[in-house]
């Protein structure tokens, strides 16, 4: 990402504007502004989706240049080989996970749903390795691949989707909606799409209050982007310089909406534009470039510097869930992203380009993968169903139960006088 350390930017919190001069042509008096969105991405696709009558019929048509060839991986400025080969495994257990939540489903044993990101391991497990240990992460329904990057293990996702006794929240949720907030530092997904976004800025501002600066990472959708409390969590990250690592998942489709019918301008990563923040676009089936713009954003937070909107262009290669046979995706368009599939590219780039793995640690590496999903799959179908009496708990306060402690000291904060400050709004009563 071409962001300029600014001077003297360490964090204020009380909402100074800082003129990012990373994003102007560094003259304010011009009458033509320019904002610099750094495009990491090694091709530039060229093609829409159109809404078009057939008889009675209302159906979608892509047209534009869909032979174009697939890109290289554009080696990453950071990654070394271990930590390549080490992306590319947490990508395999994700897609063979979800290839596996597939089956139970189909045998009968999941509870609801099912959700999927294929076509989207190498965002979401990229992104999610970018952190450090200490930093907060809050995934979506496309990120199971994030949850095994921050150490949850398969089966904890297998178990919840079949509402099992040993799943994370006790078999009392049917998809994601757990969080760890002790070790593994990850907010629980929130259904409603853009409100993770301020409760981040939040959390950044928690630990900023009790003296740290950490980056909260979290994703919204090219549909979910739109909601007002996106722009409200992004603007309130953005005016008190919280580390935000905001990934824009631009991923063609919001249920069965394309993104042309959703946003006008290009690319949403101008958006970042508006809101004062560096704004820039990855190839989300390029591991190496997601995770170089997150780290770099990681970096920034760290530093005081504020939030970062990342784009990630990819296609959700499935429907929305299980449900969703998505035939109202026109087929070019998959065939497109399926010779860009994030895994093969991966695969290729280690296997054929850098010669970091040979063929024979390769296929080592995928019979590892297998088997451990394997086990998995045979913890969680073995885990109990819960009993009735144990519907009872957790639903009310136990002793205890709630006790969130600072995590990185006390908040810092000016003792008051302890005396009484007749307050504007009190006077205005009067
Ligand atoms: C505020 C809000 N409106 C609508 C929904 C219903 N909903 C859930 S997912 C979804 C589509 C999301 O599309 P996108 O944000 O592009 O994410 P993707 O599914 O492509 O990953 C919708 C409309 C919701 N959960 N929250
Ligand atoms: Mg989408």
């Amino acid at each position: 990402m071409a962001i300029k350390k600014k001077s003297g930017s360490k964090a204020s919190s009380n909402g100074n504007r800082t003129v990012n001069k990373a994003h102007t042509n560094g003259n304010r008096n011009s009458s033509l502004r320019q904002y610099e969105i750094p495009d990491y991405r090694l091709e530039h696709p060229n093609f829409s989706v159109h809404q078009v009558r057939k008889g009675d019929e209302m159906r979608y048509e892509v047209t534009g240049d869909l032979d174009t060839p697939v890109p290289p991986i554009r080696d990453s400025k950071y990654l070394d080989k271990k930590q390549c080969i080490e992306i590319y495994r947490y990508m395999l257990l994700n897609r063979r996970m979800e290839t596996a939540l597939e089956n139970l489903y189909k045998q009968g044993k999941v509870v609801g749903g099912v959700y999927f990101g294929l076509g989207q391991e190498a965002c979401s497990c990229a992104s999610a390795y970018a952190l450090d240990k200490d930093d907060w992460f809050a995934p979506m329904i496309r990120n199971q691949g994030s949850l095994l990057v921050r150490g949850f293990r398969a089966s904890d996702t297998m178990m919840q989707y079949m509402a099992k006794a040993g799943s994370p929240t006790k078999g009392r949720d049917g998809t994601s909606h757990f969080g760890d907030i002790e070790k593994r530092n990850m907010v629980s997904p929130i259904s409603m799409l853009g409100d993770l976004i301020p409760v981040m800025s939040g959390v950044a501002l928690g630990a900023r209050l009790q003296g740290r600066d950490v980056a909260v990472l979290t994703y919204i959708g090219d549909g979910g982007q739109s909601t007002g409390v996106t722009y409200e969590g992004i603007n309130f990250a953005a005016v008190q310089n919280l580390g935000l690592v905001l990934i824009v998942e631009s991923n063609e489709w919001a249920y069965s909406t394309p993104s042309e019918m959703q946003f006008k301008c290009t690319d949403l990563a101008e958006r970042a534009i508006g809101y004062g923040i560096p704004g820039v676009i990855v190839d989300g089936t390029d591991a190496c470039q997601v995770y170089d713009a997150t780290r770099e954003a990681v970096e920034r937070a760290h530093r005081g510097e504020g939030a970062t909107m990342i784009e990630a262009k990819m296609m959700r290669m499935k429907g929305h869930a299980i449900h969703d046979a998505a035939t109202y995706v026109p087929k070019p368009l998959f065939d497109f992203w399926k010779r860009r599939d994030p895994i093969a590219r991966f695969e290729n780039y280690l296997v054929r380009e850098t010669k970091w793995l040979s063929a024979k640690e390769n296929a080592d590496l995928i019979a590892e993968v297998e088997k451990i999903i394997e086990a998995e799959r045979e913890i969680a179908v073995n885990s109990p169903m819960p009993t009735p009496e144990s519907a009872l708990g957790g639903v009310y306060c136990e002793d205890g139960c709630h006790a969130i402690k600072p995590k990185y000291g006390m908040p810092k904060v000016r003792k008051g006088s302890g005396g009484f400050k007749e307050t504007e709004a009190a006077v205005h009563l009067k």
